[in-house]
């Protein structure tokens, strides 16, 4: 059994019941439930992902280091899913502005598939160009919804647009991490190693989707329904 099962079960039984306590959740409170259905998928995919590496498929390795790959899988279908539940919120569910959300969706896919790429690339050159190129995506992302969805969502005001900036901010702050990790670690310059990187992620992840999910959910509830807009 190797150093790294421990973690990797713990986070397939997090992510299983963190779906289903964020699922139950929803099912009691009918007016955010479609919100909390956008977060039991995210942990619900992470548990997917957790097995898979318990397992050990998908996990190779790429110059002697580890390389997990369901973790890329993982975040290429999460992440657009946590950002089109927050863009939803910025633009306060009025899909007459949600034209934003594809762009964000994309620069943040392309992140995950160039981080990849940089986890995959066989000398430092390359890895440090397609580190950049992904940081580079990532802002586009931050971008977007720090400033013209903000803006949208500033003009509409209300208690939506405080539920917006608090999970922004939350958002950003953890979503940070993701990269420093990285960077400090197998894939990176090595100050992290393989086992610790392993922990890293999955407290990053338990907060990103979990926490995240809850947090979120519950801050929904103080939005008055005349903010939402009116069924056709
Ligand atoms: C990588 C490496 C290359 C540079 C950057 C990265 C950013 C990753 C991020 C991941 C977020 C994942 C989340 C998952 C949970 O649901 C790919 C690590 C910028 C921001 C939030």
């Amino acid at each position: 059994m190797t150093n790294t099962f421990l973690p990797l079960m713990i986070g397939f039984v997090i992510m299983s019941l963190g779906s289903l306590l964020i699922y139950m959740h929803g099912s009691k409170h009918p007016e955010i439930r479609h919100h909390t259905h956008f977060h039991a998928v995210v942990p619900f995919i992470a548990a997917t992902s957790y097995l898979a590496m318990t397992l050990g498929l998908g996990v190779t390795a790429v110059d002697g280091e580890t390389l997990y790959l369901p973790r890329y899988v993982d975040w290429t279908f999460t992440t657009p899913i946590l950002l089109v539940g927050l863009t939803l919120t910025g633009l306060h569910e009025h899909h007459r502005h949600s034209s934003y959300i594809l762009p964000i969706v994309v620069l943040d896919v392309l992140m995950i598939v160039t981080g990849l790429f940089s986890a995959l690339a066989d000398n430092a050159a390359e890895r440090w160009i397609w580190y950049a190129w992904s940081c580079v995506a990532f802002a586009g992302v931050l971008y977007l919804l720090w400033v013209p969805v903000r803006a949208i969502s500033d003009e509409m005001g209300g208690q939506m647009e405080t539920v917006y900036r608090k999970n922004l901010l939350f958002l950003t702050v953890v979503w940070f991490f993701y990269p420093i990790v990285f960077l400090l670690g197998p894939q990176g310059v090595g100050i992290i190693d393989n086992v610790a990187d392993v922990w890293l992620i999955l407290v990053l992840d338990v907060i990103a989707k979990v926490v995240y999910g809850f947090l979120s959910a519950s801050r929904f509830k103080t939005v008055p329904r005349d903010e939402f807009p009116k069924m056709a």
